[in-house]
């Protein structure tokens, strides 16, 4: 099983306590920031941006976790200041195949790591095709467009059936990234499943508490489910 990552949602995040905020993620060895990117097109909501990530990259050596919730991602990549070591998700929902596929051979050319996001309702297979090219699939276990929601009924048994497709296609090693309602009680349940990077907002560290407290519990809870 991959070692687990925790990247948390910067929309989630306090933006007049963010620096305070980063430097905590980096003392607690937080492996990833995930930045969600919205036009107001793919999703009902518009979220951080092209200068949001150059500000982010200047300020840490986390490597950048780039979630392209935006209609034909490929003609916007080339504008994001991503590089090695950094996730970049595009929607296989947001373009056709061909042009999907396109934007992921981008993102690799450039040393970024490839991941295909997919929808609640995209089923599972929809990865196959896909899997020449990526690193990762961000599996949503919400709808796309807002924080503080509901984790979609399933998504569980989603993460299982996407790990056993990847194992069984050979690739043991390619990571599943969930977004959405991870909180305390389900991020154990989603590593069992085979989740390996847990994108964590308003329902766990980024929620009531303190930042530090509540991501060494999110650890040490995840920890306790590899044992
Ligand atoms: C949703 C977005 C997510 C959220 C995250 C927030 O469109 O892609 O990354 O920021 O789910 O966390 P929570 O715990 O509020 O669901
Ligand atoms: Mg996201």
């Amino acid at each position: 099983m991959l070692k687990f990552s925790i990247s948390p949602s910067l929309m989630c995040a306090d933006i007049f306590s963010l620096r305070e905020i980063i430097r905590s993620f980096e003392k607690c060895g937080i492996a990833y920031l995930h930045i969600d990117v919205m036009d107001g097109e793919f999703v009902p909501n518009f979220c951080l941006g092209t200068d949001y990530c150059r500000r982010m990259k200047a300020e840490t050596s986390i490597p950048l976790d780039i979630h392209l919730m935006v209609t034909k991602p490929l003609k916007k990549l080339s504008a994001f200041p991503f590089g090695e070591g950094d996730i970049v998700s595009v929607h296989y929902e947001s373009d056709s195949p061909g042009n999907t596929v396109l934007a992921l051979k981008e993102i690799a050319a450039k040393g970024g790591r490839p991941f295909l996001a997919i929808n609640p309702d995209a089923p599972v297979e929809t990865v196959k095709d896909f899997i020449p090219y990526i690193s990762g699939v961000l599996l949503m276990t919400v709808y796309p467009g807002f924080a503080g929601q509901k984790m979609v009924e399933g998504s569980l048994e989603r993460i299982t059936a996407l790990r056993k497709l990847l194992d069984e296609s050979g690739h043991p090693e390619m990571n599943i990234e969930v977004d959405g309602n991870v909180n305390y009680e389900k991020a154990p349940l989603m590593r069992k499943a085979g989740a390996d990077i847990f994108v964590v907002g308003t329902s766990s560290i980024l929620g009531p508490g303190d930042i530090s407290e509540n991501t060494y519990k999110m650890i040490s809870l995840l920890e306790e489910a590899d044992r």
